[in-house]
């Protein structure tokens, strides 16, 4: 993502990384997490990630070949850790995700606050190669490892008067520097319409390859909604509330006229400063043509019907 026009920032309001954190707290977080070698803790790979027990889904899987784990962690958009592509895998592998836990509010008949641990327990989780596509039209093919959105929903019982979900990124500006910089409204938040959320696509992610996600990636629990632009995937959630009315999301507070609530891809709509017609497959070297763009990034058979009757240029 390019940065938000409304909320315009100089150049010298975005820190280079070196000086975006304090090199005694780098230290103080990697002897914290055992890394040995203090010459070296800056630029200590993270340790290898524990595994998950997953079973494949192959009927929610594409066929095409995924991105390797070192295209998918990075590259990657999390602003929270800064704006480059890089920043994030730079700047995360310290953040602390344990112990992480998670507020249900709202309309729902089970609300609280719930550990990490709690969330997922109920829950078995599988493997689904996904079609994952940016609005900077790029895309990649991720195995990801996680659990349908639906059936997280359902334990909470939403009233009849939740019509949306709302998902809420850590607010945590220690240990994510991009929070203090007036980048985004933060803490990062997006939301769905509440069938789009029950849709058996829409997945609630711990993990890719199989092992827990990398920070970069939105550890310890982000959202996947494959059929839709990539800041709807909402990273590293500590909040979800059941709203009566459609909810506020972070680029749509940014940048109303490039962001709409929806983000359905749609290569027959075109971003203000983007084309959405052909998306640049990551990985796939410089010189790799382009590929269509699929409506739906080619989940139009699951979810079109979710959309029937509306305009989905004006519902962008
Ligand atoms: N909290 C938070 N979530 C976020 C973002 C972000 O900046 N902050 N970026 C979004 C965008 S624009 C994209 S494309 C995807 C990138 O996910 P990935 O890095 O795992 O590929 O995360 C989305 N979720
Ligand atoms: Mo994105």
């Amino acid at each position: 993502m390019t940065r938000a026009r409304s909320n315009r920032i100089l150049p010298s309001d975005i820190t280079p990384r070196d000086v975006f954190f304090n090199r005694r707290e780098v230290l103080a977080a990697a002897l914290a997490a055992g890394a040995i070698g203090l010459a070296h803790a800056e630029e200590s790979p993270p340790p290898a990630a524990a595994k998950l027990n997953y079973s494949r889904n192959p009927q929610y899987s594409v066929k095409d070949p995924p991105n390797t784990f070192e295209d998918i962690s990075s590259y990657n958009n999390f602003y929270e850790f800064g704006t480059d592509k890089t920043d994030p895998k730079d700047n995360a592998q310290h953040f602390r995700t344990s112990p992480w836990s998670v507020t249900v509010d709202g309309e729902a008949e089970v609300k609280g606050t719930f550990t990490l641990e709690d969330i997922l327990k109920p829950h078995a989780l599988e493997e689904r190669i996904y079609r994952f596509r940016c609005v900077e039209a790029w895309s990649m093919i991720v195995p990801w490892t996680g659990f349908p959105l639906a059936d997280l929903v359902k334990r909470f019982k939403p009233t009849s008067k939740a019509r949306y979900v709302q998902f809420t990124t850590l607010m945590d500006p220690k240990q994510m520097p991009g929070e203090r910089y007036p980048i985004l409204h933060w803490p990062y938040v997006e939301g769905l319409r509440m069938d789009e959320a029950m849709n058996p696509l829409a997945l609630m992610v711990v993990g890719v390859y199989g092992q827990r996600l990398p920070n970069q990636n939105g550890a310890p629990l982000r959202l996947i909604v494959p059929w839709k632009y990539g800041f709807k995937s909402c990273k590293s959630i500590v909040r979800i509330s059941f709203v009566e009315r459609e909810p506020q999301t972070a680029w749509n507070i940014a940048t109303p006229n490039e962001y709409g609530f929806y983000a359905n891809v749609n290569p027959a709509v075109d971003h203000p400063r983007w084309s959405q017609a052909r998306e640049r497959r990551i990985g796939t070297g410089f010189l790799a043509k382009r590929v269509d763009t699929l409506p739906f990034n080619g989940y139009a058979t699951e979810v079109a019907g979710l959309y029937k009757g509306m305009d989905l240029r004006r519902y962008f």
